[in-house]
């Protein structure tokens, strides 16, 4: 097998060349190769410089992420870094796309970096639930001062090639290609007679218990219960006290640690499934239609969401509204967003403009989407208006054109159905904000063509979004699988729980808000308008919590009342507990006979994830989601479930599915209609299976 490392010489100057498809990763193979090249190097009188390279659109994407977990090949990455430092002559690096982990810490270890326009620079190993692992911990402090340090390790951040330039990191800003700026600066180091310049026998950083302190404090409330970020900041205070041979060894002990928690492979879980939900045995060899012309019909909250989530995405958008004041309305909406994109720093004022003055128009007619390559309904939640929405882009629309519903619930077949083009109509369910929130639910009736899946697929990578596969049912996967575990909440608050008790056990588990705050935050008159539409067809086994109902009939409906499960003051930040709420539960629970029981803050969160977990294991079992990993995503991305824990299926996983499965069934023992164990999970748990094992069955022979 060849090696992934070239070595040539140029000039006088041995350029080494990491050739490792598609992201240069650091695997076993690059490690020895770039070994051997630099001991190459500092025996080949003909180079007296070397420029080392990756081949490719990035320099190094950090070390393989597949390897952890397995046993370690010499050289470690660590050992490798200190041996590219102690390299007798200078080496260069040239940085393009991305220098990360790993990667960046190859490149702390040559004595010079040039960094090319556009490239980031950057250590996200917090990220995937450890720390930078050889040196960067050590290095990044010497060269760029602890505090900008504390800025970008425990936040698995990255800068920009010309901040690298301004903080020190990169000695230079490079024109042209990687290698001919690697070269020109090799060579005008050798005129200079410039020495190796080891960055790990620089100084020390200051301390600075304050700033350590600080942030400290900041990732501890900002990511509840992550490790990582913790242990990274002992690290960098590490590289204020000791020498560097000191520092890699504390830094490799804390490295050490956090390889073995729950947490690393709850990250890393998380991170290669993200990248699997658009890997579906059915779009295998299937090719994509073009999209670059969208129609976005409603220019509401969503409608304006997707057109600018669209038009960041680079594709031109028309939005059509039905009169010019509510399209004047969507217009001013959508410039705000994109307003807000710039003064974030994500969009250039510039490429606002062109967008504003080019790629987005309102209209009023639906003619104007006569060219359109797909258009998105997101007008109102009613399946006669959506019906008769279709019936005009039917019409007007051309042939091959996609044509897609926003619907959260509706029946997207039925929709289909009332088209001439059934193949052609998918769901495509985007979750508020639009422009902020990545999740996209491609939801897919039988009707739909293959292609039309891949193109729902390729526009949610065009618009930066993670799509996950749904089949159609009320509330898709995520909304679903959510009106489970709330109804597990209500279930607690008529045995005896309060909604703040159960808000705090949630909150503590790791979500963002527990289902009482994010009730408030929606709007109650959500929940009352679902209980109001099921209410038909409810099972009269199933309770009612009469209390939420009471709460909306008194125009409590959350933050935007003022008074929901919470009282919300005039510029407090979250809202304080009402004990009139609780009456009103009381009242409830008296009035539906209900016995009173105190629940422990463990109690809550066993509960609320097995009612998850539960409903979860009927939406596979329907195929409306077709793998575990894809559960998972949609929690990740839709719901704030924290990354830390992988996901719901693999935290069922890692809690082990027969002690699920046995407290599940000790609840139907009390709560027969609700508690119903699903058979998927009874069958997973007689066969000794996980839901990893569905994964690794399913995405064996996925595109
Ligand atoms: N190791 C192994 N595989 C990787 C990988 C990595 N580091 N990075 C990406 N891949 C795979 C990915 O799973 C996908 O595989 C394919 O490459 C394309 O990825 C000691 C220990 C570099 C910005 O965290 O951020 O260094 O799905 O679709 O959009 O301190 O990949 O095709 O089979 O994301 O062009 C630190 C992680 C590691 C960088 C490119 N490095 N990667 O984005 O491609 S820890 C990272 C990324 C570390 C040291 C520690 C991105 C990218 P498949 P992609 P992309």
């Amino acid at each position: 097998m060849t090696t992934p490392v070239s070595y040539e010489i140029e000039d006088g100057i041995a350029v080494i060349t990491i050739d490792n498809p598609p992201v240069n990763a650091l695997g076993h193979a690059v490690r020895e190769g770039l070994w051997q090249a630099i001991d190459r190097f500092a025996g080949d009188d003909a180079a007296k410089a070397a420029l080392v390279l990756g081949e490719g659109k990035l320099f190094l994407g950090g070390a393989d992420i597949s390897e952890f977990g397995k046993p370690p090949k010499e050289p470690s990455l660590p050992d490798l870094v200190g041996h590219i430092e102690a390299a007798p002559k200078p080496v260069i690096c040239a940085i393009q796309g991305a220098a990360l982990g790993g990667g960046l810490e190859v490149a702390l270890g040559c004595h010079y970096r040039v960094a090319m326009p556009g490239a980031k620079l950057g250590l996200p190993e917090v990220t995937l639930g450890i720390i930078p692992g050889a040196g960067g911990t050590q290095r990044l402090p010497r060269l760029v001062g602890l505090k900008k340090a504390l800025e970008i390790i425990p936040a698995g951040g990255s800068v920009a090639a010309e901040e690298a330039v301004e903080i020190g990191l990169a000695d230079r800003l490079g024109e042209g290609a990687p290698k001919a700026a690697g070269l020109a600066y090799a060579r005008d180091l050798v005129a200079d007679g410039a020495a190796p310049h080891p960055v790990g026998t620089l100084p020390c950083p200051e301390a600075d218990d304050a700033a350590l302190e600080e942030a400290r404090a900041h990732w501890a409330r900002r990511n509840r219960g992550e490790v990582a970020r913790l242990a990274a900041i002992d690290a960098i205070e590490a590289a204020c006290a000791r020498d560097i041979a000191d520092g890699m060894a504390e830094e490799r002990r804390i490295f050490q640690e956090m390889i073995d928690t729950p947490q690393r492979a709850g990250l890393i879980h998380a991170f290669f499934n993200e990248r699997k939900t658009a890997k579906l045995p059915e779009l295998k060899g299937v090719t994509p239609r073009d999209v670059s012309r969208i129609g976005v019909i409603g220019g509401g909250t969503m409608g304006s969401g997707i057109a600018a989530s669209a038009l960041l995405g680079g594709l031109d958008v028309t939005l059509i509204e039905r009169d010019d004041a509510a399209a004047e309305k969507a217009q001013a909406t959508v410039t705000r967003t994109l307003d807000g994109a710039v003064k974030r720093g994500k969009l250039a004022e510039d490429k606002r403009d062109a967008i504003l003055s080019g790629a987005f128009r309102t209209a009023t007619e639906y003619d104007a989407l006569s060219d359109a390559d797909l258009a998105v309904e997101a007008v109102f939640e009613d399946m006669d208006v959506k019906t008769e929405v279709f019936a005009t882009l039917d019409r007007v629309m051309k042939p091959g054109a996609v044509l897609a519903t926003n619907t959260s619930y509706l029946d997207v077949a039925a929709i289909a159905a009332t088209t001439s083009r059934p193949a052609d109509v998918i769901g495509l369910h985007f979750f508020s904000p639009a422009h902020v929130m990545k999740l996209l639910e491609v939801v897919v009736p039988d009707t739909t063509a293959p292609e039309v899946t891949a193109t729902a697929f390729a526009l949610a990578k065009k618009m930066g979004k993670t799509a996950v596969r749904a089949g159609v049912c009320d509330g898709f996967i995520g909304n679903r699988i959510l009106s489970a575990y709330r109804a597990s909440a209500d279930r607690m608050v008529l045995a005896g729980a309060s909604p703040y008790e159960v808000d705090r056990a949630v909150r503590a588990f790791g979500w963002p808000m527990g289902p009482y705050e994010m009730g408030d935050l929606a709007g109650l008159d959500i929940g009352y308008a679902t209980r109001q539409r099921r209410a038909t067809t409810r099972d009269p086994r199933d309770i009612v919590p009469t209390w939420a109902d009471e709460l909306y009939h008194l125009g409590r409906l959350g933050q935007k009342t003022g008074r929901g499960y919470y009282i919300y003051e005039e510029g407090a930040r979250g809202g304080t507990e009402d004990p009139e709420v609780l009456d009103l539960i009381e009242k409830a629970r008296e009035a539906q006979g209900a016995s009173r029981r105190e629940f422990t803050e463990a109690e809550i969160q066993r509960r609320y994830m097995a009612a998850l977990v539960n409903e979860a294991a009927r939406v596979l079992e329907e195929g409306i989601a077709q793998r575990p990993l894809d559960i998972d995503v949609t929690f990740l991305y839709g719901y704030g479930f924290p990354r830390w824990r992988g996901g719901p299926m693999h935290w069922a996983d890692s809690e082990g599915l027969p002690a699920l499965l046995a407290d599940i069934e000790r609840y139907a023992e009390e709560d027969p209609f609700f508690w119903q164990p699903a058979p998927l999970l009874k069958r997973l748990v007689a066969e000794g299976r996980s839901f990893q094992d569905l994964n690794d069955a399913q995405t064996g022979d996925a595109a």
